[in-house]
C-alpha cells in the first residue's frame, strides 16, 4: 500500500463533498414541513463518520471511476444509514437519549416526528439517486436501487433489526449472533461497495471482490463496535456499556473480549487479501479496512 496514504485526510476531503450534496439534496427547514425538514437536518447533521458514503467513493474509485459520479448515492446510504439510527434509538426500541453525541431525534422533537423524518429520509434517498445521479445507465440505476432496497428491506437491515429484537434476553449462537450482524449492520456496509462498483462500472471480477470485501468488514465493523460498547470512551458518543444493560448478546458476551479482538483482525487480514487483485486505487479501502477495527468512535 502506498505509505503516503492519508486516510484522516480522505475521509474530511469525500466527508464535505457528502455534507455539502446532502444540504443541497435534503429540503430546507421552512415552509409547511419545516420541522420534519428540521428534524431530518438535525440527525443528518449531527456530525457521523459518513463511513458508507466513503466507502461508495472509494470503491467506484477503486475501479477508476470519479467520486462525483457517485454522490448522490454516497448520500442516499447515508440517509438510510440515518433513518436506521433515528428509529433504533426510538422508546420501542433501543430507547437511547444519545446518538453522535448529541440528544437523539424523538428527544428532541417527539417519537411522532422522528418516526416521520426516518421514514422520509428512508423514501428521499431513493428520490436523491433518481433525480440527481448524472449520464448513469437507466439500468445500472436499476439494479442500484434494487440492491439498496434488499439491503435496506426484511432481508437486510429490518430483518437485522427484527431478528435483534426477538434475541433480546435470549442465549444465542456465535452462528445467530452471526446472521443477526450480516443482515442489521453488515448488508448496508456491503450494498455501499458494491454501489460504488456498479455505478463506477465494475467488471464481474471487481465486483465480487467488493462484495466479498463488503461483507468481511461488515462483519468486523460489528465486532468492533461490539468491543466499542465496552472499551470506548466519550467519542463513542452513545451511552457505552448498552448493550450489557440491555443484557444483548454481542460478540465479547459470547467470545470474550480477547477472542472478539482477535477474530476482529482475523476478518481484517481476510478483507485485505480480498483486494490482492485490485491496484493501488484500492488503497483507500485497505487502510478502511484497518480503521473500522481501530477506530474509537
Ligand atoms: C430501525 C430498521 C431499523 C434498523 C436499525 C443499523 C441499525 C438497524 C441500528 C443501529 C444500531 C447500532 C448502534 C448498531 C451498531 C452498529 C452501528 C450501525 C453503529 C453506528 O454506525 P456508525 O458507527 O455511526 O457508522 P456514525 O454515527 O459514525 O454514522
Amino acid at each position: 500500500m502506498n505509505s503516503s496514504f492519508n486516510l484522516s485526510e480522505y475521509f474530511i476531503q469525500h466527508g464535505k463533498a457528502v455534507e455539502s450534496a446532502l444540504d443541497q439534496y435534503l429540503p430546507a427547514a421552512s415552509g409547511n414541513f419545516a420541522k420534519l425538514h428540521e428534524s431530518m437536518r438535525y440527525s443528518i447533521f449531527a456530525g457521523g463518520k459518513r463511513l458508507r458514503p466513503v466507502l461508495v467513493i472509494a470503491a467506484a474509485e477503486a475501479v477508476g471511476a470519479m467520486a462525483q459520479e457517485v454522490l448522490p448515492a454516497a448520500c442516499a446510504m447515508e440517509m438510510i444509514h440515518t433513518y436506521s439510527l433515528i428509529h433504533d434509538d426510538l422508546p420501542c426500541m433501543d430507547d437511547d437519549d444519545l446518538r453522535r453525541g448529541r440528544p437523539t431525534n424523538h428527544r428532541v422533537y417527539g417519537e411522532a416526528l422522528a418516526v416521520l423524518a426516518g421514514d422520509a429520509l428512508l423514501t428521499a434517498a431513493f428520490e436523491v439517486i433518481v433525480r440527481h445521479s448524472r449520464g448513469q445507465d437507466p439500468k445500472t440505476l436499476l439494479k442500484v436501487i434494487e440492491k439498496i432496497a434488499a439491503a435496506s428491506g426484511s432481508e437486510g437491515m429490518a430483518g437485522g433489526q427484527a431478528f435483534d429484537l426477538q434475541s433480546e434476553k435470549k442465549k444465542i449462537s456465535q452462528a445467530e449472533l452471526e446472521t443477526l450482524h450480516r443482515h442489521k449492520t453488515g448488508k448496508l456496509i456491503q450494498v455501499a461497495l458494491e454501489v460504488g462498483g456498479l455505478m463506477g462500472k465494475a467488471n464481474p471480477q471487481q465486483l465480487e471482490i467488493l462484495a466479498r470485501y463488503g461483507e468481511l468488514i461488515g462483519l468486523s465493523f460489528q465486532i468492533a463496535d461490539d468491543v466499542l460498547d465496552i472499551e470506548g470512551g466519550e467519542e463513542i458518543g452513545k451511552d457505552i456499556g448498552s448493550d450489557l444493560a440491555k443484557e444483548k448478546a454481542t460478540y465479547p458476551s459470547i467470545l470474550g473480549l480477547e477472542k472478539s479482538k482477535r477474530l476482529a483482525q482475523e476478518i481484517t487480514e481476510s478483507a485485505l487479501q480480498s483486494l490482492t487483485a485490485l491496484d493501488q486505487r484500492a488503497d483507500p479501502l485497505r487502510a478502511i479496512a484497518g480503521f473500522i477495527i481501530d477506530r474509537r468512535s
